[in-house]
């Protein structure tokens, strides 16, 4: 069990190994609360594949596009790639061998969209946009989300790789229900930018927790656990094991400590220790929360050491490690 004595970890900013156009140091500078602090057009994103992404929002975001545009097409970059084991194609399977996805986007005005439970589309994100933009609903879930992602022109394919399979086969023949925490860095991608008219906007795709129970959805598409923006304030998301920030709604949580006057870093902060708080087990949980205000502060909390997330702008980009909570 967690010890609530432990103590809080505040990490150094580090590079973590990336090289940075010249002159890109200069665009990050650090309150004593670790919240970098940035000009211009941003984007941020979860984990180490954040910073793929995140060059793919920026072609958008760096040609005065706006924030909407850019997330979608960074978090697709995850979702197309066979590689990456948590997000969208090739992301690992529930214990049926079934690759669910879950997906929600959010945009300036308040607008949301939002996938859960959905097979054979390798976007998701994509049908949350079109969920958000051409339905008067929020959320489609399952054979319901495909039959509305088909009738609009995407295409159904298997998106359980023979990697993947692979590894759903090594772990069936242990035959125990046991899902997989997120501890390892590499999870699901969720995406905050900030455009040149001073737009929010953000989004959050992922395969969910690895051999979770058919069915399971996580807090990835639902607007508040693992997403949300408010234009006035700033934006959240979530990374880690979603039923615990689906029962504190914690990406709500961190607008609204933002809303209250909070940086960044300390919002997020607070969102993790109300986790911390409530629930009496939390060992092998991890949970990540990452921010970004409407005057460019960005920061991120999470429980445990690991959790990093990736920046770009027009100086240039880096993975930054979290400030977190235990370091075991
Ligand atoms: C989920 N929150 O389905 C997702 C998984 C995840 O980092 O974020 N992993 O619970």
């Amino acid at each position: 069990m967690l010890n609530r004595r432990n103590f809080i970890v505040r990490s150094v900013l580090t590079g973590l190994g990336f090289s940075l156009a010249p002159g890109s140091l200069r665009a990050f500078s650090l309150n004593p609360g670790l919240t970098v602090r940035t000009n211009g057009p941003v984007v941020v994103s979860t984990w180490r594949h954040g910073l793929q992404a995140n060059e793919a929002a920026w072609e958008i975001l760096g040609q005065d596009g706006n924030a909407l545009d850019a997330v979608e097409a960074g978090v697709r970059v995850c979702e197309a790639d066979p590689e990456n084991l948590s997000v969208g194609y090739g992301g690992l399977p529930d214990r049926d061998g079934h690759v669910t996805l879950d997906a929600c986007i959010m945009d300036e005005k308040g607008n949301a969209g939002s996938v859960c439970f959905l097979e054979n589309i390798r976007h998701p994100v994509s049908v949350a946009r079109l969920i958000m933009e051409n339905t008067p609903h929020v959320m489609l879930a399952g054979g319901g989300a495909l039959q509305f992602a088909v009738s609009n022109g995407f295409t159904e394919e298997n998106l359980l790789t023979d990697k993947a399979r692979k590894i759903w086969e090594a772990w069936r023949s242990e035959e125990k229900y046991k899902p997989v925490p997120n501890i390892e860095n590499h999870d699901t991608i969720g995406m905050l930018a900030l455009d040149a008219n001073g737009n929010l906007s953000g989004a959050c795709t992922t395969s969910g927790m690895a051999f979770k129970m058919h069915g399971r959805v996580g807090d990835s598409p639902i607007i508040g656990a693992g997403l949300f923006v408010d234009n006035e304030v700033g934006a959240a998301v979530a990374t880690g094991q979603g039923e615990l920030m689906m029962k504190t709604l914690g990406s709500f949580l961190v607008v609204e400590m933002m809303r209250g006057g909070m940086d960044p870093v300390d919002a997020c902060q607070v969102a993790v220790k109300r986790i911390v708080d409530k629930v009496k087990d939390l060992e092998n949980a991890q949970v990540g929360y990452l921010a970004l205000d409407k005057q460019g502060r960005m920061g991120s909390f999470s429980l445990r050491k690991g959790f990093d997330y990736a920046i770009q702008n027009a100086q240039g980009k880096r993975l930054i490690d979290s400030a977190h909570y235990v370091s075991g």
